[in-house]
Protein backbone atom coordinates (compact mmCIF):
# COMPACT_ATOMS: atom_id res chain seq x y z
CA UNK A 1 0.00 0.00 0.00
CA UNK A 2 1.63 3.29 -0.97
CA UNK A 3 1.47 6.50 1.45
CA UNK A 4 -2.53 7.14 2.37
CA UNK A 5 -1.53 10.81 3.27
CA UNK A 6 -3.25 10.46 6.54
CA UNK A 7 -1.34 11.27 10.28
CA UNK A 8 0.02 8.38 11.43
CA UNK A 9 0.79 7.72 15.52
CA UNK A 10 4.03 7.43 16.14
CA UNK A 11 4.14 3.71 16.24
CA UNK A 12 2.00 3.70 12.92
CA UNK A 13 4.44 5.67 11.35
CA UNK A 14 7.98 3.80 12.55
CA UNK A 15 6.31 1.02 11.71
CA UNK A 16 5.13 1.76 8.14
CA UNK A 17 8.79 3.29 7.92
CA UNK A 18 10.55 0.79 8.93
CA UNK A 19 8.66 -2.11 6.51
CA UNK A 20 9.09 0.57 3.71
CA UNK A 21 12.74 0.37 3.89
CA UNK A 22 12.56 -3.41 3.79
CA UNK A 23 11.04 -2.48 0.42
CA UNK A 24 13.77 -0.56 -0.70
CA UNK A 25 16.35 -3.47 0.09
CA UNK A 26 17.32 -3.04 3.41
CA UNK A 27 18.14 -6.37 4.80
CA UNK A 28 19.93 -5.64 8.35
CA UNK A 29 19.17 -2.90 10.97
CA UNK A 30 21.25 -2.11 13.73
CA UNK A 31 19.40 -0.63 17.01
CA UNK A 32 20.14 1.03 20.26
CA UNK A 33 18.68 0.92 22.89
CA UNK A 34 16.51 3.86 24.06
CA UNK A 35 12.72 5.68 24.64
CA UNK A 36 11.91 8.23 22.18
CA UNK A 37 12.74 5.39 19.84
CA UNK A 38 11.11 2.24 20.96
CA UNK A 39 8.96 2.23 18.43
CA UNK A 40 11.20 2.14 15.17
CA UNK A 41 13.28 -0.79 17.78
CA UNK A 42 10.29 -2.57 18.47
CA UNK A 43 9.68 -2.48 14.61
CA UNK A 44 12.56 -3.70 13.59
CA UNK A 45 12.27 -6.74 16.18
CA UNK A 46 8.73 -7.24 14.49
CA UNK A 47 10.75 -7.57 11.35
CA UNK A 48 13.51 -9.83 12.35
CA UNK A 49 10.33 -11.97 13.63
CA UNK A 50 8.81 -11.76 10.56
CA UNK A 51 11.76 -13.06 9.02
CA UNK A 52 12.55 -10.30 6.93
CA UNK A 53 15.46 -8.64 7.93
CA UNK A 54 18.51 -9.50 10.71
CA UNK A 55 18.15 -7.22 13.66
CA UNK A 56 20.95 -5.86 15.13
CA UNK A 57 21.38 -4.62 18.92
CA UNK A 58 24.03 -2.34 20.51
CA UNK A 59 23.82 -0.65 23.71
CA UNK A 60 27.18 1.61 22.54
CA UNK A 61 25.95 3.74 19.43
CA UNK A 62 29.64 4.66 18.12
CA UNK A 63 30.12 0.66 17.84
CA UNK A 64 26.15 0.64 16.35
CA UNK A 65 27.44 3.03 13.86
CA UNK A 66 30.80 1.69 12.65
CA UNK A 67 29.01 -1.87 12.75
CA UNK A 68 26.49 -0.40 10.17
CA UNK A 69 29.33 0.92 8.07
CA UNK A 70 30.83 -2.82 7.89
CA UNK A 71 27.62 -4.35 7.08
CA UNK A 72 27.82 -1.66 4.17
CA UNK A 73 30.96 -1.90 3.30
CA UNK A 74 30.42 -5.72 2.56
CA UNK A 75 26.71 -5.51 1.21
CA UNK A 76 26.71 -2.33 -0.50
CA UNK A 77 23.70 -1.60 1.25
CA UNK A 78 22.71 0.79 3.67
CA UNK A 79 22.29 -0.53 7.43
CA UNK A 80 20.04 1.88 9.27
CA UNK A 81 21.15 2.47 12.48
CA UNK A 82 18.16 2.98 15.10
CA UNK A 83 18.41 5.69 18.25
CA UNK A 84 17.23 7.80 20.69
CA UNK A 85 17.58 11.44 21.49
CA UNK A 86 20.60 13.40 22.90
CA UNK A 87 24.13 12.52 22.73
CA UNK A 88 23.18 8.98 21.29
CA UNK A 89 23.00 10.76 18.27
CA UNK A 90 26.43 12.56 18.51
CA UNK A 91 28.18 8.81 19.23
CA UNK A 92 27.14 8.43 15.46
CA UNK A 93 29.40 11.45 14.56
CA UNK A 94 32.71 9.40 13.98
CA UNK A 95 31.36 6.58 11.45
CA UNK A 96 29.69 9.18 9.72
CA UNK A 97 32.56 10.97 9.07
CA UNK A 98 34.39 7.79 7.92
CA UNK A 99 31.41 6.81 5.93
CA UNK A 100 31.22 10.40 4.28
CA UNK A 101 34.62 10.55 3.19
CA UNK A 102 34.62 6.96 1.92
CA UNK A 103 31.40 6.83 0.11
CA UNK A 104 29.74 4.30 1.80
CA UNK A 105 25.75 4.00 2.41
CA UNK A 106 24.10 4.88 5.74
CA UNK A 107 20.96 5.62 7.28
CA UNK A 108 20.50 7.20 10.61
CA UNK A 109 17.10 6.94 12.30
CA UNK A 110 17.53 9.64 14.98
CA UNK A 111 14.47 9.68 17.30
CA UNK A 112 13.62 13.27 18.49
CA UNK A 113 11.04 15.20 20.32
CA UNK A 114 8.89 17.11 18.65
CA UNK A 115 8.72 20.98 18.01
CA UNK A 116 7.01 22.00 21.13
CA UNK A 117 10.02 20.55 23.36
CA UNK A 118 13.02 21.91 21.34
CA UNK A 119 14.63 25.06 23.16
CA UNK A 120 13.02 24.65 26.28
CA UNK A 121 15.70 22.39 27.98
CA UNK A 122 13.69 19.75 27.50
CA UNK A 123 15.43 16.21 28.66
CA UNK A 124 17.73 14.40 26.54
CA UNK A 125 16.38 17.53 23.89
CA UNK A 126 19.24 18.63 21.64
CA UNK A 127 19.47 20.31 18.33
CA UNK A 128 20.25 17.22 16.39
CA UNK A 129 18.98 18.28 13.58
CA UNK A 130 22.36 19.95 12.49
CA UNK A 131 24.36 18.17 14.26
CA UNK A 132 25.72 16.28 10.97
CA UNK A 133 25.67 19.59 8.87
CA UNK A 134 28.41 19.06 6.03
CA UNK A 135 29.14 15.17 6.65
CA UNK A 136 25.69 13.54 5.23
CA UNK A 137 24.49 13.76 1.69
CA UNK A 138 21.11 14.39 3.12
CA UNK A 139 19.57 15.58 6.39
CA UNK A 140 15.79 15.70 7.00
CA UNK A 141 13.56 16.51 10.29
CA UNK A 142 10.08 14.71 10.21
CA UNK A 143 7.98 16.99 12.49
CA UNK A 144 5.66 15.49 14.66
CA UNK A 145 2.73 17.20 12.68
CA UNK A 146 4.05 15.52 9.08
CA UNK A 147 3.80 11.85 9.98
CA UNK A 148 2.16 11.26 6.42
CA UNK A 149 4.47 9.95 4.40
CA UNK A 150 6.15 6.71 5.89
CA UNK A 151 6.77 5.56 2.32
CA UNK A 152 8.33 8.32 0.25
CA UNK A 153 10.38 9.36 3.49
CA UNK A 154 11.81 6.35 3.58
CA UNK A 155 12.47 5.67 -0.30
CA UNK A 156 13.91 9.26 -0.44
CA UNK A 157 16.39 8.52 2.63
CA UNK A 158 17.59 5.00 1.45
CA UNK A 159 17.64 6.77 -2.31
CA UNK A 160 20.56 9.65 -1.30
CA UNK A 161 22.27 6.78 1.07
CA UNK A 162 23.47 5.10 -2.40
CA UNK A 163 23.82 7.71 -4.46
CA UNK A 164 20.70 7.65 -6.23
CA UNK A 165 17.87 9.79 -6.72
CA UNK A 166 14.34 9.17 -5.37
CA UNK A 167 12.65 9.65 -9.10
CA UNK A 168 14.52 7.12 -10.74
CA UNK A 169 16.88 9.66 -12.55
CA UNK A 170 19.85 8.50 -11.51
CA UNK A 171 22.42 11.22 -10.60
CA UNK A 172 25.35 10.49 -11.84
CA UNK A 173 27.23 12.75 -9.78
CA UNK A 174 26.11 11.72 -6.32
CA UNK A 175 28.02 9.05 -4.07
CA UNK A 176 26.55 6.87 -2.15
CA UNK A 177 27.02 8.45 2.00
CA UNK A 178 25.45 9.08 5.15
CA UNK A 179 21.92 10.04 5.39
CA UNK A 180 19.89 11.27 8.53
CA UNK A 181 16.58 10.88 8.78
CA UNK A 182 15.68 13.04 11.94
CA UNK A 183 12.02 11.82 13.17
CA UNK A 184 10.67 14.02 15.89
CA UNK A 185 8.09 11.57 17.69
CA UNK A 186 5.70 12.90 20.04
CA UNK A 187 3.57 10.26 23.10
CA UNK A 188 2.35 8.01 22.62
CA UNK A 189 5.39 6.47 21.33
CA UNK A 190 4.31 2.98 20.34
CA UNK A 191 1.30 1.01 19.59
CA UNK A 192 0.97 -3.08 20.63
CA UNK A 193 1.49 -4.01 17.41
CA UNK A 194 4.63 -3.09 15.78
CA UNK A 195 4.71 -5.04 12.46
CA UNK A 196 3.89 -3.63 8.89
CA UNK A 197 3.49 -4.59 5.45
CA UNK A 198 6.37 -4.25 3.34
CA UNK A 199 4.62 -1.66 0.71
CA UNK A 200 4.85 -2.37 -3.24
CA UNK A 201 7.62 0.21 -3.71
CA UNK A 202 10.19 1.02 -6.88
CA UNK A 203 13.05 0.45 -4.57
CA UNK A 204 15.52 3.47 -5.71
CA UNK A 205 18.93 2.28 -7.53
CA UNK A 206 22.01 3.50 -9.07
CA UNK A 207 22.05 3.67 -12.96
CA UNK A 208 25.71 2.28 -14.40
CA UNK A 209 28.46 4.91 -15.03
CA UNK A 210 28.92 5.25 -19.00
CA UNK A 211 32.46 3.64 -20.54
CA UNK A 212 35.30 6.33 -21.03
CA UNK A 213 37.83 5.15 -23.30
CA UNK A 214 41.33 5.75 -22.48
CA UNK A 215 44.40 5.57 -25.25
CA UNK A 216 47.38 3.84 -24.36
CA UNK A 217 50.06 6.28 -23.88
CA UNK A 218 53.54 5.74 -22.79
CA UNK A 219 54.85 5.80 -19.60
CA UNK A 220 51.70 5.41 -18.17
CA UNK A 221 50.93 3.69 -14.19
CA UNK A 222 47.49 2.54 -12.63
CA UNK A 223 46.84 3.37 -9.54
CA UNK A 224 44.40 1.64 -7.03
CA UNK A 225 43.44 2.95 -3.61
CA UNK A 226 41.23 2.07 -0.86
CA UNK A 227 37.82 0.98 -2.90
CA UNK A 228 39.20 0.71 -6.43
CA UNK A 229 36.36 -1.23 -7.63
CA UNK A 230 33.30 0.75 -6.79
CA UNK A 231 30.40 1.40 -9.81
CA UNK A 232 31.99 -1.56 -12.03
CA UNK A 233 35.36 -0.07 -12.27
CA UNK A 234 38.09 -2.79 -13.35
CA UNK A 235 41.38 -1.34 -12.81
CA UNK A 236 43.35 -4.81 -13.58
CA UNK A 237 41.06 -5.01 -16.87
CA UNK A 238 42.29 -1.75 -17.86
CA UNK A 239 46.28 -2.02 -16.80
CA UNK A 240 46.00 -5.19 -18.78
CA UNK A 241 44.66 -4.09 -22.17
CA UNK A 242 46.97 -1.19 -21.48
CA UNK A 243 49.93 -3.28 -21.09
CA UNK A 244 51.50 -1.13 -17.91
CA UNK A 245 51.85 -2.01 -14.41
CA UNK A 246 49.14 -1.50 -11.48
CA UNK A 247 50.09 -0.68 -8.34
CA UNK A 248 47.33 -1.59 -5.89
CA UNK A 249 46.74 -0.76 -1.84
CA UNK A 250 45.58 -3.88 0.26
CA UNK A 251 41.98 -2.50 0.17
CA UNK A 252 41.85 -1.47 -3.60
CA UNK A 253 40.10 -4.91 -4.30
CA UNK A 254 42.73 -4.99 -7.36
CA UNK A 255 45.79 -6.35 -6.31
CA UNK A 256 46.41 -8.93 -8.49
CA UNK A 257 47.19 -10.24 -11.62
CA UNK A 258 50.26 -10.34 -13.88
CA UNK A 259 50.40 -6.15 -14.42
CA UNK A 260 50.34 -6.38 -9.90
CA UNK A 261 53.51 -4.57 -8.89
CA UNK A 262 54.92 -3.67 -5.69
CA UNK A 263 54.72 -0.38 -4.20
CA UNK A 264 58.73 -0.50 -3.28
CA UNK A 265 58.98 0.40 -7.14
CA UNK A 266 58.32 3.60 -7.01
CA UNK A 267 61.24 4.01 -5.16
CA UNK A 268 63.26 2.81 -7.97
CA UNK A 269 64.49 5.15 -11.36
CA UNK A 270 61.54 3.78 -12.76
CA UNK A 271 59.27 6.00 -11.07
CA UNK A 272 61.24 9.23 -13.02
CA UNK A 273 59.93 7.55 -16.06
CA UNK A 274 56.66 7.69 -15.04
CA UNK A 275 54.68 9.79 -16.97
CA UNK A 276 50.90 9.64 -16.61
CA UNK A 277 48.74 8.06 -13.73
CA UNK A 278 45.30 6.74 -13.81
CA UNK A 279 43.65 6.58 -10.19
CA UNK A 280 41.11 4.55 -8.66
CA UNK A 281 39.69 4.71 -5.54
CA UNK A 282 41.50 6.44 -2.60
CA UNK A 283 45.73 6.22 -2.47
CA UNK A 284 46.07 7.11 1.19
CA UNK A 285 49.16 4.49 1.77
CA UNK A 286 52.55 5.35 1.23
CA UNK A 287 54.86 8.81 0.60
CA UNK A 288 55.85 7.26 -2.83
CA UNK A 289 52.27 7.29 -4.27
CA UNK A 290 51.59 10.92 -2.68
CA UNK A 291 55.00 12.00 -4.65
CA UNK A 292 54.11 10.72 -7.59
CA UNK A 293 50.85 12.03 -8.18
CA UNK A 294 52.40 15.56 -7.47
CA UNK A 295 55.38 14.74 -10.06
CA UNK A 296 53.21 12.77 -13.06
CA UNK A 297 52.59 15.34 -16.18
CA UNK A 298 49.45 13.62 -16.11
CA UNK A 299 46.80 12.26 -13.68
CA UNK A 300 43.14 11.31 -14.75
CA UNK A 301 40.99 9.99 -11.97
CA UNK A 302 38.01 7.59 -12.18
CA UNK A 303 35.51 9.74 -10.54
CA UNK A 304 33.01 9.35 -7.93
CA UNK A 305 31.24 12.98 -7.41
CA UNK A 306 32.53 13.74 -3.88
CA UNK A 307 36.50 14.73 -3.21
CA UNK A 308 38.49 13.52 -6.18
CA UNK A 309 42.35 14.02 -6.06
CA UNK A 310 43.73 16.92 -7.84
CA UNK A 311 43.75 15.41 -11.39
CA UNK A 312 41.66 15.27 -14.51
CA UNK A 313 38.46 13.40 -13.35
CA UNK A 314 36.92 11.01 -15.75
CA UNK A 315 33.13 10.62 -14.72
CA UNK A 316 32.45 6.99 -16.42
CA UNK A 317 34.04 3.94 -16.18
CA UNK A 318 37.57 3.42 -18.15
CA UNK A 319 37.97 1.01 -20.47
CA UNK A 320 41.17 1.27 -22.78
CA UNK A 321 40.27 2.69 -26.06
CA UNK A 322 42.37 -0.20 -27.97
CA UNK A 323 44.84 -2.69 -26.53
CA UNK A 324 48.53 -2.23 -26.01
CA UNK A 325 50.93 -4.61 -27.83
CA UNK A 326 54.32 -3.11 -26.85
CA UNK A 327 54.68 -4.64 -23.51
CA UNK A 328 58.23 -3.46 -23.18
CA UNK A 329 57.03 -0.67 -20.32
CA UNK A 330 55.15 -3.27 -18.37
CA UNK A 331 57.36 -5.91 -18.98
CA UNK A 332 60.57 -3.76 -16.74
CA UNK A 333 58.50 -3.30 -14.05
CA UNK A 334 57.76 -6.77 -13.70
CA UNK A 335 60.91 -8.25 -14.19
CA UNK A 336 61.82 -5.47 -11.44
CA UNK A 337 59.18 -6.90 -9.04
CA UNK A 338 60.70 -10.08 -9.29
CA UNK A 339 64.19 -8.96 -8.22
CA UNK A 340 63.14 -7.26 -5.81
CA UNK A 341 61.05 -9.52 -3.95
CA UNK A 342 63.65 -12.57 -4.48
CA UNK A 343 66.25 -10.21 -3.19
CA UNK A 344 63.99 -9.71 -0.23
CA UNK A 345 63.48 -13.16 0.64
CA UNK A 346 64.85 -15.06 3.61
CA UNK A 347 67.62 -17.00 2.85
CA UNK A 348 66.87 -20.41 4.25
CA UNK A 349 69.81 -23.11 4.02
CA UNK A 350 68.81 -26.40 4.70
CA UNK A 351 71.39 -27.98 2.14
CA UNK A 352 73.36 -30.61 3.35
CA UNK A 353 71.81 -31.04 6.69
CA UNK A 354 70.79 -34.98 7.71
CA UNK A 355 67.47 -35.73 8.83
CA UNK A 356 67.98 -34.96 12.81
CA UNK A 357 69.56 -31.50 11.77
CA UNK A 358 66.79 -30.81 9.07
CA UNK A 359 64.21 -31.32 12.22
CA UNK A 360 65.80 -29.43 14.11
CA UNK A 361 65.79 -26.79 12.15
CA UNK A 362 62.22 -26.99 11.78
CA UNK A 363 61.64 -26.59 15.30
CA UNK A 364 63.93 -23.70 15.34
CA UNK A 365 61.99 -22.17 12.84
CA UNK A 366 58.55 -22.52 14.66
CA UNK A 367 60.43 -21.07 18.13
CA UNK A 368 61.44 -18.11 16.31
CA UNK A 369 59.27 -14.86 17.73
CA UNK A 370 56.60 -12.84 15.30
CA UNK A 371 57.86 -9.94 13.62
CA UNK A 372 55.53 -7.79 11.53
CA UNK A 373 56.21 -9.20 8.54
CA UNK A 374 55.83 -12.64 9.41
CA UNK A 375 52.32 -11.37 10.74
CA UNK A 376 51.12 -10.40 7.60
CA UNK A 377 52.17 -12.52 5.60
CA UNK A 378 50.76 -15.29 7.93
CA UNK A 379 47.47 -13.36 7.73
CA UNK A 380 47.46 -12.99 3.99
CA UNK A 381 48.85 -16.78 2.94
CA UNK A 382 45.67 -17.83 5.69
CA UNK A 383 42.56 -15.69 3.98
CA UNK A 384 40.97 -16.75 0.76
CA UNK A 385 38.90 -15.57 -1.48
CA UNK A 386 35.44 -16.54 0.67
CA UNK A 387 37.26 -15.10 3.59
CA UNK A 388 37.05 -11.33 4.57
CA UNK A 389 40.50 -9.22 5.91
CA UNK A 390 40.02 -6.03 8.02
CA UNK A 391 42.51 -3.82 8.50
CA UNK A 392 43.34 -0.78 10.95
CA UNK A 393 45.00 2.30 10.14
CA UNK A 394 48.09 1.06 11.71
CA UNK A 395 51.83 0.40 11.14
CA UNK A 396 50.63 -3.03 9.77
CA UNK A 397 48.36 -1.83 7.57
CA UNK A 398 51.77 -0.20 5.20
CA UNK A 399 53.78 -2.87 6.29
CA UNK A 400 51.12 -5.64 4.12
CA UNK A 401 51.41 -3.18 1.37
CA UNK A 402 54.78 -3.58 1.08
CA UNK A 403 55.09 -7.09 1.63
CA UNK A 404 52.64 -9.46 0.16
CA UNK A 405 52.24 -9.81 -3.25
CA UNK A 406 48.82 -10.04 -5.14
CA UNK A 407 45.81 -12.56 -4.32
CA UNK A 408 42.26 -12.30 -4.92
CA UNK A 409 40.85 -11.77 -1.91
CA UNK A 410 38.90 -8.71 -0.47
CA UNK A 411 40.22 -6.69 2.10
CA UNK A 412 38.38 -3.82 3.78
CA UNK A 413 40.19 -0.77 5.98
CA UNK A 414 38.27 2.29 7.11
CA UNK A 415 40.80 4.55 4.60
CA UNK A 416 38.31 7.74 4.41
CA UNK A 417 39.33 9.22 7.52
CA UNK A 418 42.05 6.45 8.54
CA UNK A 419 41.22 6.32 12.12
CA UNK A 420 41.67 3.70 14.68
CA UNK A 421 38.42 4.24 15.48
CA UNK A 422 35.73 1.70 15.04
CA UNK A 423 37.48 -0.94 13.55
CA UNK A 424 37.23 -4.01 15.60
CA UNK A 425 33.18 -2.58 15.04
CA UNK A 426 33.43 -2.82 11.28
CA UNK A 427 35.14 -5.66 11.09
CA UNK A 428 31.95 -7.21 13.12
CA UNK A 429 29.81 -5.88 10.92
CA UNK A 430 31.44 -7.00 7.82
CA UNK A 431 31.74 -10.49 9.14
CA UNK A 432 27.96 -10.52 10.02
CA UNK A 433 27.61 -9.81 6.39
CA UNK A 434 29.81 -12.47 5.59
CA UNK A 435 28.14 -14.97 7.38
CA UNK A 436 24.59 -13.85 6.17
CA UNK A 437 25.80 -14.49 2.60
CA UNK A 438 26.30 -18.14 3.73
CA UNK A 439 29.86 -18.28 1.66
CA UNK A 440 31.82 -20.28 5.31
CA UNK A 441 34.27 -17.80 5.29
CA UNK A 442 36.10 -16.24 8.41
CA UNK A 443 36.77 -12.55 8.96
CA UNK A 444 39.94 -11.43 10.18
CA UNK A 445 40.40 -7.92 11.71
CA UNK A 446 44.35 -7.32 12.00
CA UNK A 447 45.41 -3.92 14.16
CA UNK A 448 47.32 -2.67 16.67
CA UNK A 449 47.41 -2.95 20.14
CA UNK A 450 46.54 0.56 20.44
CA UNK A 451 44.10 0.22 17.51
CA UNK A 452 42.21 -2.78 20.03
CA UNK A 453 42.03 -0.92 23.47
CA UNK A 454 40.50 2.12 21.44
CA UNK A 455 38.06 0.00 20.32
CA UNK A 456 37.30 -2.54 22.96
CA UNK A 457 33.72 -1.81 24.15
CA UNK A 458 32.93 -2.86 20.32
CA UNK A 459 34.00 -6.39 22.04
CA UNK A 460 30.73 -5.78 23.75
CA UNK A 461 27.62 -8.24 21.86
CA UNK A 462 25.06 -9.05 24.22
CA UNK A 463 24.05 -12.58 24.39
CA UNK A 464 20.94 -12.62 22.16
CA UNK A 465 22.84 -11.45 19.56
CA UNK A 466 24.88 -13.52 17.18
CA UNK A 467 28.66 -13.47 17.24
CA UNK A 468 29.93 -13.89 14.04
CA UNK A 469 32.92 -15.73 12.86
CA UNK A 470 35.66 -13.90 12.99
CA UNK A 471 39.06 -13.51 14.17
CA UNK A 472 40.24 -10.58 15.86
CA UNK A 473 44.29 -10.77 15.43
CA UNK A 474 45.90 -8.15 17.25
CA UNK A 475 49.55 -7.41 16.88
CA UNK A 476 50.65 -5.85 20.47
CA UNK A 477 54.05 -4.35 20.08
CA UNK A 478 53.87 -1.79 22.80
CA UNK A 479 51.90 0.98 21.75
CA UNK A 480 51.81 3.27 18.46
CA UNK A 481 54.67 2.20 16.67
CA UNK A 482 53.72 3.64 13.91
CA UNK A 483 55.08 7.14 15.09
CA UNK A 484 58.55 5.56 14.94
CA UNK A 485 58.63 6.95 11.31
CA UNK A 486 57.80 10.59 11.80
CA UNK A 487 61.31 12.90 11.72
CA UNK A 488 60.86 14.52 15.04
CA UNK A 489 61.48 11.22 16.17
CA UNK A 490 65.18 11.47 16.01
CA UNK A 491 65.25 14.73 18.17
CA UNK A 492 62.30 14.74 20.88
CA UNK A 493 62.98 14.24 24.47
CA UNK A 494 62.81 10.34 23.93
CA UNK A 495 60.99 10.05 27.40
CA UNK A 496 58.62 12.29 26.61
CA UNK A 497 57.78 11.47 22.71
CA UNK A 498 57.47 7.80 24.39
CA UNK A 499 54.40 9.24 26.61
CA UNK A 500 52.66 11.64 24.08
CA UNK A 501 52.76 9.71 20.92
CA UNK A 502 53.88 5.90 21.38
CA UNK A 503 51.62 5.85 24.79
CA UNK A 504 52.65 2.30 25.74
CA UNK A 505 50.06 -0.01 27.19
CA UNK A 506 50.09 -3.20 29.37
CA UNK A 507 46.90 -4.60 28.98
CA UNK A 508 45.71 -7.79 29.98
CA UNK A 509 44.27 -8.75 26.58
CA UNK A 510 43.27 -12.17 28.20
CA UNK A 511 41.46 -10.46 31.22
CA UNK A 512 39.98 -8.02 28.55
CA UNK A 513 38.47 -10.46 25.97
CA UNK A 514 37.18 -12.47 28.70
CA UNK A 515 35.21 -10.06 30.13
CA UNK A 516 33.41 -9.42 26.99
CA UNK A 517 33.17 -13.34 26.75
CA UNK A 518 35.54 -13.75 23.87
CA UNK A 519 37.89 -17.11 23.80
CA UNK A 520 41.81 -15.67 23.51
CA UNK A 521 44.53 -17.12 22.15
CA UNK A 522 48.20 -15.85 22.77
CA UNK A 523 50.63 -16.54 20.29
CA UNK A 524 54.38 -15.87 20.86
CA UNK A 525 56.05 -17.42 18.36
CA UNK A 526 55.54 -18.78 14.52
CA UNK A 527 54.08 -21.99 15.25
CA UNK A 528 51.51 -20.68 17.23
CA UNK A 529 50.99 -18.33 14.38
CA UNK A 530 50.46 -20.76 11.91
CA UNK A 531 47.89 -22.92 14.62
CA UNK A 532 45.79 -20.14 15.65
CA UNK A 533 45.25 -18.70 12.07
CA UNK A 534 44.75 -22.37 10.93
CA UNK A 535 42.28 -23.20 13.39
CA UNK A 536 40.05 -20.26 12.05
CA UNK A 537 38.03 -20.36 15.33
CA UNK A 538 35.96 -17.27 16.97
CA UNK A 539 38.75 -15.47 19.29
CA UNK A 540 40.97 -12.99 20.12
CA UNK A 541 44.39 -13.89 19.06
CA UNK A 542 47.09 -11.32 20.95
CA UNK A 543 50.58 -11.58 18.98
CA UNK A 544 53.11 -10.63 20.86
CA UNK A 545 55.45 -9.15 18.14
CA UNK A 546 59.19 -8.87 18.28
CA UNK A 547 60.75 -6.04 17.18
CA UNK A 548 62.97 -6.76 14.26
CA UNK A 549 62.58 -9.82 11.50
CA UNK A 550 65.10 -12.03 13.45
CA UNK A 551 67.58 -13.94 12.04
CA UNK A 552 67.91 -16.24 15.11
C1 LIG B 1 40.65 8.20 16.12
C2 LIG B 1 42.11 8.38 15.88
N1 LIG B 1 42.88 8.87 16.87
C3 LIG B 1 44.22 8.99 16.68
C4 LIG B 1 44.79 8.65 15.49
C5 LIG B 1 46.28 8.82 15.29
N2 LIG B 1 46.93 7.49 15.24
C6 LIG B 1 47.27 6.90 14.09
S1 LIG B 1 48.00 5.43 14.28
C7 LIG B 1 47.91 5.56 15.96
C8 LIG B 1 48.49 4.50 16.85
C9 LIG B 1 48.21 3.13 16.37
O1 LIG B 1 48.84 2.23 17.23
P1 LIG B 1 48.65 0.68 17.09
O2 LIG B 1 47.24 0.37 16.83
O3 LIG B 1 49.26 0.02 18.27
O4 LIG B 1 49.43 0.32 15.77
P2 LIG B 1 51.00 0.39 15.45
O5 LIG B 1 51.26 1.74 14.92
O6 LIG B 1 51.78 0.14 16.70
O7 LIG B 1 51.19 -0.65 14.43
C10 LIG B 1 47.28 6.74 16.35
C11 LIG B 1 47.04 7.14 17.75
C12 LIG B 1 43.94 8.15 14.48
N3 LIG B 1 44.39 7.78 13.28
N4 LIG B 1 42.62 8.01 14.71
Amino acid sequence: MPDAGQHYSAGQYSARLIAALIACGVTDLVVCPGSRSQALALAAAAQERAGRIRLHVRIDERSAAFFALGLARETGVPAPVVVTSGTAVANLVPAVLEAHHSDVPMLLLTADRPAELQGVRANQTTDQATLFSGIVRAARTIEADALTRPDHDARAAFAAAIGASADHVTDQDADPGPVQLNVRLREPLSDADMLAEPPTLEAPRRDELPEIAVAPKPGTVVLAGADALRDGQDPNLLAQRLSVPLIAEPSSGARLGRECVSVQLLETELAAEVRRVIVFGHPTLSRSTARLLATADEVLVAARAGENLPGTPLRGRLTAASTETDRSWLGRWVVSDRKAREAAEEPLSIEGLNRRELAKEGLRQARRPVDRETLVRSVWEHTWPHDRLVLGASRLIRVLDRTVTGKAITVHSNRGLAGIDGTIATGLGVAAALDRSARGGVTRILVGDITALHDAASLLVNPAEQRPRVQIVIGDDGGGTIFDDLEVRQSADEADFTRVLTTPVRADFKGLAEAYGWAHVLVTDRAGLERALTEKSTCVIEVRLHEEPSGD
